[in-house]
C-alpha cells in the first residue's frame, strides 16, 4: 500500500483507477489534475489551465491561496478536532467573526452544502411548530422547481431533476413546488395552510445559472413576511462575492462595504453558506439566523461531529478576510460585466451560441443546439485542448465561473480563448 502512495501515474493511469475503484457517479471532463495556484491549475503533464469552474464556485479566493493555506497549516499543527463535546478556544472567536460578517445574531456551523441546507429546513420546521403554532408533522415549505440544494434524500425529494431523484424513494413529503420567478405562483402557495418558509436559490445555478426578473427576490422576501413565513436563502453557490455583491440578495448594488447598508438589500431570514465560506480549502458550511429562530434549537437536537471543528473555522476566517483584503466583490463584478459585454459582441457573430446571462462571475452560455446534443460537452473538451477548464450543465449550456482573484487582462486572453474555440468549432 505505501508504493501506490509514493507511485507517479500518467493522466490515463488516473482515470483508469477512478474508473475501476471508484463508484461511477461522475463523468469528469478527460483532464487530471495535480496542482492549482490562484486562477491556474496544471495536469499531471504539466499543462497548465485557466479554471473557469472554480469547484463550483468553491474556490473564489483562488487555489491553494497562501493566506488560507497558511491558517489551515498553523491549526492543523495545534488542534484539529475536539467535537462539541468540549468547548474549542477557535469556535467561539470564529462564531462573532462570521456573525459580524453576515449581521445575524446566530450561526449553525455544519460542513457540506447539503447539511446546511438539511440544517435550514430543521430549524424551519421546528420553528414553524413551536413559534407559528402549525399543528405537528403538517409544515410545508416552498421550494422551486429547477432548484439544485444538495444530495441528501430529503434534498432529492424536491428535486425535478430525474438523474438526481428516481428511484432514491420514497421521498420526504412537505414541500410544495412552484415555478421560479414566478411571484403569482408564490402568493397562491403561500396561501396554502402549513406553510412555514420558502427555500430559493437568488440565482439557479444548476438549472445553468438562471437569473430571476429584477426585484423578484425582494417581492418574494416581502410576500414571504406577510404571510408570516421565513424566507430562506441558499447561497452557497452565489454567495460569498461570487455574483458581484457579498451575497446575491444584497442585489446589484454598488456598495463597498457591507452590503446590508444599501436600500437593495433585502436579509433573509435564514442564510445557508458553504462552499468559498472555506475558499475550498475545506468542507464548512453554515445556517446563519437571528435569536427568534436559531434559538428553537437546544442541546441535543442538531449536530454533527466535525461541525464547528476548529481547523474549519480557522481556514474560514481567512477566507472570508481574502475577500475584503482583495476586493473580491467589486473585481467580481467589474470582470462580469467586462465578460458579458465582451460574450455579447461575438455572439452576434455566431451562431453557435444564442446567449450569456450572469451576474459577477457566474455566467453561462446557452448554445443554439438541440439540448440533447453533445456540443456543450464537445466544446469543453475544445475549450480544455485550448487551455480552459468549463463544464456543460443541463440543456447544452456551459457554466463560466474562473475564481475571483482574476486580473483584467487574464480575462481578456480567456475570451480570447473562449471567441477562438468557439470559431473553430463552428468550422
Ligand atoms: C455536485 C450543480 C453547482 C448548490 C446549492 C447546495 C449545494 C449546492 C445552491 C450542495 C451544490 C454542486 C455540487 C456539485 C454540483 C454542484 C452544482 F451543478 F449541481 F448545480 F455548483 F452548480 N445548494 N452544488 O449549488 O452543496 O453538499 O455539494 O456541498 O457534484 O453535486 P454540497
Amino acid at each position: 500500500m505505501e508504493a501506490i502512495i509514493n507511485q507517479k501515474f500518467t493522466s490515463q493511469d488516473a482515470i483508469d483507477l477512478e474508473d475501476k475503484h471508484g463508484a461511477h457517479n461522475y463523468h469528469p471532463l478527460p483532464v487530471v489534475l495535480a496542482k492549482g495556484e490562484g486562477v491556474y491549475v496544471w495536469d499531471v503533464e504539466g499543462k497548465k489551465y485557466f479554471d473557469f469552474l472554480s469547484a463550483y464556485s468553491a474556490v473564489n479566493q483562488g487555489h491553494c491561496h497562501p493566506k488560507i493555506v497558511g491558517a489551515l497549516k498553523d491549526q492543523a499543527e495545534t488542534l484539529t478536532l475536539t467535537s462539541r463535546a468540549f468547548y474549542n478556544d477557535v469556535l467561539g472567536p470564529y462564531e462573532k467573526y462570521i456573525t459580524e460578517y453576515f449581521k445575524f445574531d446566530k450561526v449553525l456551523p455544519m460542513n457540506t452544502g447539503a447539511e446546511a441546507v438539511e440544517t435550514a429546513i430543521k430549524i424551519c420546521r421546528k420553528w414553524a411548530y413551536e413559534k407559528k403554532g402549525i399543528p405537528e408533522n403538517e409544515a410545508k415549505i416552498i421550494v422551486c422547481e429547477g432548484n439544485f440544494h444538495g444530495r441528501t434524500t430529503t434534498i432529492v425529494s424536491f428535486s425535478n431533476d430525474e438523474d438526481a431523484r428516481k428511484n432514491f424513494g420514497p421521498y420526504t413529503p412537505g414541500f410544495i413546488k412552484i415555478p421560479y420567478n414566478d411571484l403569482a405562483a408564490l402568493e397562491t402557495a403561500l396561501k396554502e395552510e402549513n406553510v412555514a418558509g420558502l427555500l430559493i436559490e437568488p440565482i439557479q445555478g444548476e438549472a445553468g445559472v438562471f437569473v430571476p426578473d429584477e426585484g423578484f427576490i425582494k417581492k418574494a422576501a416581502a410576500l414571504c413576511k406577510d404571510a408570516d413565513a421565513l424566507f430562506i436563502a441558499d447561497e452557497i453557490q452565489t454567495g460569498i462575492a461570487r455574483t458581484g455583491g457579498l451575497l446575491r440578495v444584497c442585489g446589484d448594488c454598488s456598495c463597498e462595504n457591507k452590503c446590508e447598508q444599501q436600500a437593495t438589500y433585502t436579509r433573509p431570514d435564514m442564510l445557508i453558506l458553504g462552499k468559498a465560506i472555506s475558499g475550498g480549502v475545506f468542507p464548512v458550511s453554515a445556517v446563519l439566523a437571528d435569536d427568534g429562530i436559531m434559538n428553537v434549537i437546544k442541546p441535543g437536537q442538531h449536530g454533527s461531529t466535525f461541525g464547528g471543528n476548529p481547523l474549519g473555522a480557522k481556514v474560514a476566517m481567512a477566507a472570508l478576510d481574502v475577500i475584503y483584503d482583495e476586493n473580491l466583490i467589486q473585481n467580481a463584478r467589474k470582470l462580469g460585466n467586462i465578460f458579458r459585454e465582451r460574450m455579447e459582441k461575438f455572439i452576434a457573430t455566431s451562431d453557435l451560441i444564442k446567449l450569456v446571462r450572469g451576474k459577477g462571475l457566474l455566467n453561462a452560455i446557452v448554445i443554439n443546439d438541440s439540448p440533447d446534443s453533445s456540443t456543450a460537452w464537445d466544446l469543453c473538451v475544445a475549450l480544455k485542448e485550448n487551455g480552459l477548464l468549463a463544464k456543460p450543465t443541463h440543456g447544452n449550456i456551459i457554466r463560466f465561473a474562473p475564481p475571483l482573484v482574476m486580473t483584467e487582462a487574464q480575462l481578456h486572453e480567456c475570451c480570447d480563448i473562449i471567441e477562438k474555440t468557439i470559431t473553430d468549432f463552428s468550422k
